[in-house]
Formats: structure tokens, sequence, C-alpha cells
């Protein structure tokens, strides 16, 4: 499994750091949505799902999460513990957010408006979607 992930630029000077990130350009696709998970408590287990056919980038902006990719075949634990960072997470992939600190922000950028209707929420749903839709 190739995992994803993108170094975004800080402008920094002497007052601090900024990062700026544009559609097309630092983020690779249209964002129409943006969400944020904060005050995960501890031992929490976010996600188990897959989706139709979200793409997502995810960026932990302040503190530190892992993210657990699977993509039917192989599995991959992702450390998110910078705020320049950011992870590519495709449609046809499982994920699992968790060990969140206590400080986490996990800033998602979404190819889609939220729909219920894109997420697999059932593991073998999935396995049989990946099927049907292998990576190309
Ligand atoms: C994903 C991972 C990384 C909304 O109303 N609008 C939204 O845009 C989102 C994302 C969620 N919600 C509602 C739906 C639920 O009642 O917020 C509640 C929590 O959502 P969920 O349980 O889906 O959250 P996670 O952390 O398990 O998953 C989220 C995204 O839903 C998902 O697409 O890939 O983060």
């Amino acid at each position: 499994m190739q995992v994803v992930k993108y170094v975004f630029q800080p402008h920094g000077d002497d007052r601090g750091q900024l990062i700026a990130l544009e559609e097309f350009k630092d983020i690779p696709f249209k964002i129409k949505r943006v969400y944020y998970m904060y005050d995960t408590a501890g031992g929490v287990v976010r996600g188990h799902h897959a989706h139709k056919k979200l793409e997502q980038i995810l960026v932990c902006i302040h503190g530190s999460c892992k993210i657990r990719l699977d993509n039917g075949k192989e599995k991959k634990v992702v450390p998110l513990e910078k705020p320049y960072e950011g992870l590519y997470v495709a449609n046809n992939m499982w994920r699992e957010m968790f060990d969140f600190s206590e400080d986490a922000v996990l800033l998602v950028f979404a190819s889609e408006l939220y729909d219920e209707s894109d997420y697999i929420r059932d593991y073998d749903e999935f396995m049989n979607f990946i099927k049907e839709h292998p990576e190309k």
C-alpha cells in the first residue's frame, strides 16, 4: 500500500508560521467541505468505515493522533503529529483514527459534501466493494 503524505510549505518568519492550502494546488481536489474533531476522549477509536467516492486530506494541526489505513489486503498505521503534514485518504480505504493526544485537533479537507449514503460502515460490504472497484 502506498501511503501519500503531503508536506506543506510553511510561510515562516520571525512572527511564526502560516500555512495556506489551495484546491488543486496543495490539495489535489476541489474542497467542498472542511471539518475538524477535537476534545476526543482518551482511548477512543473513530472512523471504522470507508467511502464509495469521498477523497480527503487529514491534517493534525495540533497535538497528535494515528490513522490506521486498510485497503483490504494490507494495513498501515500512519502517525500524524506535524501541522504541516497532510495524509491523503482515498475513498476505498477503511480508516480508523486513534491514539489522540488530549490537545489533538484533526482537520479534514473533503472532496464531497456530507452524504451518509457514501459511507461503507460494514467491513464485509467494504471487502465486496473493493473487489468490485479494484485500485487503479
Ligand atoms: C472520515 C473520518 C476521517 C456531519 O453532520 N457532517 C460531517 O461533515 C461529518 C464528517 C459528520 N457529521 C456528523 C455525523 C455524525 O453524527 O457528525 C457525527 C460524527 O461523524 P462520524 O461518526 O462519521 O465521525 P468519524 O470521526 O467516525 O468519521 C469522520 C468522517 O465522518 C469520515 O468521513 O473519513 O472522519
